[in-house]
């Protein structure tokens, strides 16, 4: 596992995963454009490396994790799936059956504690330290036209809880003021809003430090929908099989990752806000302006030669969609603790995570399709399904083409639709409220007797095992010729 992001690219490079582009290409909206292509390619396009961002000395790094390959890489498995599968064997301990069974059992607990992030005294990340540095050093990019400015787009936003201590890690894109400050757009529904409104009740700074270009496994894990109150960097100390080393801030009485490249420290006043935005967002649609609170710089370090890691989201695909996927597979062991009948799902890259949910479930009982729908609506981040659909376990649901065809073919919109209303993204145009509106379920499940369906559901078409096979001979045969 890589422990810096010099260690990625330098493997990437040699994997021919990574083009370097020694030509000057503006931060402004150059270097985005670039991406953007580089996005749209055939499954995710290389990693980027822009050698000479004009204006800059810092070498800027895009699309690092665009591509299945490369996020398999960053989390250090050759499929996704093996991750799920070892996630599965840490929830599942068997209940120790005797003495022996418990003994067995020891590793496992020991394994947690290893998992904890440890403290060290000295950090690449403070190489240099800069008390009155600012974000003028850094080629930070405007990344479409009508942006209302420059963003970071991909800052890792450690925060505790004031009153628990408790940590939390989120990446929350910052919108550059001025050199010393920026706007910290923590959506209401996340982490860091949840620690700055208990500081806004105390009346009290907010202490926030910003990790930039850390490890790979941290850029993923500071996306994952973590549940409140469980640390990001368990999660990513059981990903990387290690204790995530993290160092003192020079500033402010917070921790960071040691083998970052940059750190911004600071702090967010209570009470404080300002319009941020607008800004070419994941949905592909700019969202608009809005008062979010303020990120004060009161100190930057940084090694002495970082490279500035960022990413830019716009119409799907792009980079995030992979860190979706990434999530998508590791949160399914988890959410199938509480809702084991799942048997898979999918988050599109055209339904920017919450828009379009699929699942497919073992159905167990009449009216299981809601059960389903309602536990998503409650659980997480996935309260933002907006819409969801629910189809029977013989359906691949990593398969949007063959999900369509089923729902196409087994819903009847008077029966099969649930409609309700919730909390929905910050970022839902569409919903009548900001933030509340509506959702829809869509039940394409094999409907039941016991559902009021008593007509006769008909088989799929299928020819036989022996026309198949000989359908698979004769077909390789003229395939040859
Ligand atoms: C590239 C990228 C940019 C993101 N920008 C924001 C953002 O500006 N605001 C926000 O609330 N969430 C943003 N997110 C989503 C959060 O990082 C994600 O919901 C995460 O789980 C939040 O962690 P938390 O639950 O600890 O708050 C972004 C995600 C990615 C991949
Ligand atoms: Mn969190």
């Amino acid at each position: 596992m890589y422990r810096d992001l010099a260690d990625f690219l330098a493997d990437l490079d040699k994997r021919r995963q990574l083009v370097r582009i020694t030509d000057p290409v503006s931060p402004a909206l150059e270097i985005a454009a670039v991406t953007d292509r580089a996005c749209k390619s055939p499954g995710g396009g290389p990693a980027l490396l822009f050698e000479r961002p004009t204006g800059y000395e810092m070498p800027v790094a895009s699309n690092v994790f665009g591509s299945m390959e490369r996020m398999c890489l960053a989390l250090g498995v050759a499929k996704l799936d093996d991750l799920a599968a070892e996630i599965e064997a840490l929830l599942a301990p068997q209940m120790p059956r005797g003495v022996l069974d418990a003994l067995k059992m020891l590793p496992l607990v020991g394994r947690l504690t290893d998992l904890m992030p440890k403290t060290v005294k000295d950090a690449p990340c403070q190489e240099v330290v800069r008390r009155d540095g600012t974000l003028d050093e850094l080629p930070i990019l405007t990344c479409w036209p009508g942006d209302g400015g420059r963003f970071i787009t991909l800052p890792l936003v450690f925060t505790r809880d004031p009153e628990t201590g408790m940590r939390n890690i989120g990446t929350y894109r910052m919108q550059v003021f001025d050199g010393r400050t920026t706007g910290m757009h923590w959506q209401r529904h996340k982490g860091g809003a949840q620690h700055h409104r208990i500081a806004e009740r105390l009346g009290k700074r907010l202490a926030v430090a910003v990790a930039l270009s850390p490890e790979p496994v941290l850029t993923y894990c500071a996306t994952a929908p973590m549940p409140e109150g469980l640390d990001e960097l368990l999660l990513g100390g059981f990903l990387s099989h290690r204790r995530i080393e993290m160092v003192k801030c020079v500033s402010v009485d917070l921790e960071v990752p040691a083998t970052a490249h940059i750190i911004l420290e600071g702090y967010v006043e209570p009470g404080e806000r300002r319009r941020e935005g607008p800004f070419g967002d994941h949905t592909g649609f700019y969202s608009q302006p809005d008062d979010y609170p303020v990120f004060h710089l009161t100190c930057l370090t940084r090694r002495k030669r970082p490279t500035y890691l960022t990413t830019i989201v716009g119409r799907p695909p792009m980079e995030d969609y992979y860190l979706g996927l990434a999530s998508e597979r590791i949160f399914l062991p988890m959410i199938r603790k509480t809702v084991p009948e799942i048997v898979d799902m999918h988050f599109p890259a055209e339904g920017i995570f919450h828009n379009l949910v699929l699942v497919s479930i073992d159905k167990r009982f009449p009216g299981h399709a809601r059960k389903i729908m309602h536990a998503f609506w409650g659980l997480g981040q996935l309260m933002f399904s907006k819409t969801i659909v629910v189809v029977d376990k013989d359906v691949n649901v990593q398969d949007v083409s063959e999900v369509a065809w089923i729902v196409g073919t087994h819903m009847d919109p008077l029966r099969d639709i649930q409609m309700t209303r919730g909390p929905v993204d910050d970022l839902d145009d569409a919903a009548e409220l900001h933030a509340y509106g509506g959702k829809m379920g869509i039940d394409a499940t094999r409907k039941w007797a016991s559902e009021g369906y008593t007509r006769s559901w008909p088989a799929r078409v299928r020819t036989t095992e022996a026309a198949g096979a000989r359908a698979a001979e004769i077909w390789s045969r003229i395939r040859r010729t």
